[in-house]
């Protein structure tokens, strides 16, 4: 009944998963329509409905139900929206549920949740290949990446400005285990072809990493045309000038979805315990051979990623950067148990807390 037909949907990535979930919407949802969130501003967000281009705020009982940060619409997600008649305007009344999801502490000291994009197919991590280059910001973005649920693949930018990539190659794989790794130059026009298998028509592709590291670049690169502005980086540390602002998703001409996003000062982990343990694969492995099975690692009695220090095979940075990811998390879950603890008390004293409701992307869907 719902089998949406709409090319400009399909051009933006509607196929027969969203088609299925659709048929699951509740009653009350199914005189809506669905559209694609393309832009987020402070305010308000750009998506694309079955009219073309819209600009959209959500539902006032939207934001009532809305507990979390991330209950908020982001760009990538599919949304279910009443389009206002004779204007270009659209109301969202609820978010369908997303396939994947890369995530983050907000900036700041509050325990938050922000969405950097959905319904992801691929995550580039983009690391420029001049003095910013840094192993370690890699392994944390792997670590969000592979618990995003949408492809890592690592992008070393800017392969002009390094006199022997291939030294390095060996590194970054040993960072990335069962990773793609890429070597590219926007300016010498260099790499593109590699990128070819991941830009397929409908495939939804985020480009994360440090500001400055040339990811606005990249987009106008791969699209062949100045859609992002860029802008120069600082000569004294080779970081970037935050010239990008917001997310936006591009449709390229050959079928592809890109979305630019803000490069980020630092990436605050969000409850990534299994995307630890993936990114960190090869310890875990290690760990596994250990003569006691709780072993601490920390002196080489028996200790098997002690030996692997020893002999080389793993380099003491990744593990100390394993270990420093598993305190943060571990802080990380005792602050938000603290602030679960807190919110469950409010709701036994008062009738205005709203964290007993179910936020709308979960009430719609049928129940099973
Ligand atoms: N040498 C060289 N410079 C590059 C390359 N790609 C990008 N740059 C330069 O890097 C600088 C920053 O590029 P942007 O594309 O603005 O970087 P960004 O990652 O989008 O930065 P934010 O928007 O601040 O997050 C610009 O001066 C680009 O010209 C490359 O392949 N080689
Ligand atoms: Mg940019
Ligand atoms: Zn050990």
């Amino acid at each position: 009944m719902n089998n949406i037909e709409n090319r400009q949907l399909q051009a933006y990535g509607w196929n027969d998963y969203w088609d299925t979930l659709l048929s699951q919407v509740k009653p009350e949802f199914q005189r809506l329509s669905p559209a694609r969130v393309i832009a987020q501003f402070s305010h308000s967000y750009k998506i694309i409905t079955e009219l073309g281009e819209h600009s959209a705020g959500v539902t006032g009982k939207f934001e009532f139900n809305a507990v979390k940060r991330s209950d908020y619409p982001a760009v990538g997600d599919w949304v279910m929206v009443e389009m206002l008649p004779n204007e270009s305007r659209s109301v969202i009344h609820a978010v369908l549920p997303r396939r994947t999801s890369m995530v983050r502490k907000a900036a700041g000291n509050v325990v938050e949740d922000q969405v950097i994009g959905a319904n992801l197919d691929y995550l580039f991590i983009v690391n420029a290949l001049n003095q910013d280059f840094n192993l370690r910001k890699i392994e944390r973005y792997l670590v969000a990446a592979w618990e995003s649920g949408a492809q890592p693949v690592v992008l070393l930018t800017k392969a002009d400005l390094c006199e022997d990539p291939s030294k390095l190659a060996l590194d970054v794989e040993n960072a990335a285990p069962g990773v793609p790794v890429h070597f590219i130059s926007a300016h010498f026009n260099q790499g593109r072809d590699e990128l070819l298998p991941y830009l397929q028509p409908g495939s939804t592709i985020a480009v994360t990493g440090s500001s400055g590291v040339g990811k606005s670049t990249l987009l106008n690169w791969l699209a062949d045309n100045e859609l992002q502005r860029i802008q120069g980086i600082r000569e004294s540390d080779a970081r970037g000038r935050h010239t990008t602002t917001h997310r936006e998703l591009f449709l390229l001409a050959n079928g592809a979805l890109i979305m630019d996003t803000p490069g980020m000062r630092e990436l605050q982990l969000w409850d990534a315990q299994d995307g630890w343990q993936h990114a960190f694969s090869d310890i875990e492995e290690l760990a596994a051979h250990c003569r006691y099975r709780d072993c601490k690692h920390e002196s080489d009695q028996g200790c098997a990623i002690f030996e692997a220090m020893n002999t080389g095979e793993l380099d003491p940075k990744r593990f100390a950067n394993y270990k420093k990811t598993e305190k943060e998390l571990a802080h990380l879950a005792r602050k938000e148990n603290a602030n679960n603890n807190k919110n469950n008390k409010k709701t036994n004293n008062s009738k205005t807390n709203k964290s007993h409701l179910r936020p709308n992307r979960v009430t719609l869907l049928r129940d099973e």
